[in-house]
């Protein structure tokens, strides 16, 4: 049975924005289910033409729904650690998927750990390739080397994917098999210690699926469920106006819709129809956890908050691209939610948020201070419907070029609600910038227009001014490690031409 409190009353409790005159019990439990390469429209209550997902749906409806939430670094490994480290990826150094992490880098887990939280991590930690040995801040462990497998024998994988393995899991130090499908089976993992756990403190529970990783494998009982649907907005393949070369030309590579993942016969609807299914098993396995939150009975239930997010997105041919990395809105904009079991109405937050600012979030949630060092900030003020006018209305977007993909530049952005400037490092190309409100997709880059001149001089310098301040000015340099893809297809897309304005123009007389 559901509460029928008035809203405002409960978020003073809900969220504990009196932390400090409560006992120290009363700290709300923290479960963070995190979902990988969930691109922020790929929800039914998103309008999304097809795709079914009643328990995000519910989320939404019954909670808080941050509608302009980015990762700072669209790439799994760079934004876990931002996540886990309220960092951005300069700072933290986690800049590709291939290396592991600072040992002196200190993750939120640890600070809730030596606070009196009990603190477990479930599924995919992905920071130091074949290694799963459990890692500091967490009471319980279970994770696998790298990507791990949707199914133990690989049944229903159509490519060998890089960092995948079938070595089962390591729990506490030990190796257990896996037995089931990954979605599953870590939300078993994860009701088991829920239902287990007996120690009397505040809990922060951190489950951390494989799904929705290429390549997409749906649970058995899924396939089929979308036959025949297609991608839903056919106009994203096309290439807009001043698309620099790199754009142009990485269409025909492993990351482009024309030479996916170097499949010459690459279907994009098929892709796409199996990223839908598979993200019905992580919408069905959340409403394994919402219902255990909505258990009247359990005392622990009641003072649970569920946070539901994506490490980056996914392209699906917008700019005639498929994967991450970009800082084009597909790549860059999450879903996060937030739930409890107290709350009936649904409520919206269009501030930007961040994946630096969970740390933060999470800390002030548990009435610890936030690190001076870190880069992002609470949002708890924001989840307690609290004005704040000082709230960020610019967020730095970074992501740093892997030999693996030699595609993808080194990129430097600055994103507002409205405008988005976006630098390439090293390349001799072109930078970009919309005007989001009147070009949502991206089609048209302004960086030649005359009437945007002095709009994109000052996002220039603001963004080398964040970096400064940020302590983003140098670049780490790491040894290449992993596979090579060079590879183009040779009767799909052409290189690109020159930009025109690029060639000496003839004097007139
Ligand atoms: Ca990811």
């Amino acid at each position: 049975m559901r509460y029928t409190i008035p809203f405002f009353g409960v978020i003073c409790f809900m969220f504990l924005s009196c932390a400090e005159k409560t006992d120290k019990d009363e700290r709300p439990n923290i479960i963070f289910v995190l979902a990988d390469d969930h691109r922020y429209d790929a929800m039914e209550f998103m309008g999304h033409p097809f795709l079914k997902t009643p328990n995000m749906n519910r989320m939404a409806g019954q909670g808080l729904v941050f509608k302009n939430a980015y990762v700072t670094t669209s790439l799994c490994s760079p934004s876990r650690a931002s996540i886990l480290s309220g960092l951005y990826a300069h700072n933290h150094g986690v800049v590709d998927n291939y290396h592991s992490v600072d040992e002196n880098l200190k993750f939120f887990p640890s600070y809730l750990k030596d606070n009196g939280y009990e603190t477990a991590f479930i599924g995919k930690w992905h920071m130091g390739g074949e290694d799963d040995s459990p890692r500091e801040g967490f009471d319980y462990w279970l994770s696998f080397k790298g990507q791990g497998t949707y199914w133990a024998d690989g049944h229903g994988t159509s490519r060998e994917v890089p960092q995948n393995n079938s070595d089962g899991f390591n729990i506490n130090g030990k190796r257990v098999p896996q037995k089931g499908y990954i979605t599953d089976e870590l939300t078993d993992y994860a009701m088991n210690w829920l239902e287990k756990r007996t120690a009397d403190k505040p809990f922060m529970m951190y489950l951390s699926h494989k799904a929705i990783h290429a390549d997409f494998v749906a649970a058995d009982r899924h396939l089929g469920s979308y036959k025949n649907m297609v991608v839903p907005d056919s106009t994203q393949f096309k290439v807009g106006e001043n698309t620099p070369m790199w754009v142009i030309n990485q269409r025909n590579s492993r990351h482009g819709a024309d030479f996916a993942y170097n499949l010459p016969d690459f279907d994009i609807n098929e892709y796409y129809r199996r990223y839908c299914e598979t993200i019905l098993a992580v919408d069905e396995n959340l409403g394994r956890i919402l219902e255990w939150v909505d258990d009247d009975d359990k005392k622990e239930a009641r003072k649970t908050i569920v946070v539901y997010m994506g490490d980056n997105g996914f392209h699906f041919g917008e700019h005639g691209l498929i994967d991450k990395r970009t800082a084009y809105e597909t790549s860059v904009r999450v879903p996060l939610l937030m739930y409890d079991s107290k709350t009936s109405k649904g409520r919206v937050i269009n501030e930007m948020v961040a994946n630096i600012d969970i740390a933060p979030t999470f800390l002030d949630m548990a009435g610890l201070p936030v690190p001076e060092s870190m880069d992002g900030r609470s949002m708890k003020p924001l989840m307690e419907d609290k004005n704040i006018p000082d709230w960020r209305n610019e967020l730095l977007y970074e992501y740093y070029w892997e030999r693996n993909y030699p595609f993808t530049p080194t990129t430097n952005a600055l994103l507002t609600e409205r405008y988005k400037f976006i630098r390439y490092q090293g390349i001799w190309d072109l930078d970009e910038f919309y005007d989001l409100e009147l070009d949502p997709k991206e089609m048209k880059n302004l960086i030649n227009s005359a009437e945007h001149e002095d709009m994109i001089k000052y996002y220039r310098q603001r963004l080398f001014e964040l970096l400064k301040e940020t302590g983003g000015e140098s670049m780490p340099l790491l040894e290449d490690r992993g596979n090579y893809y060079p590879l183009r297809h040779p009767e799909k897309a052409k290189s690109a031409n020159f930009p025109e304005n690029y060639f000496l123009k003839p004097k007139k007389d």
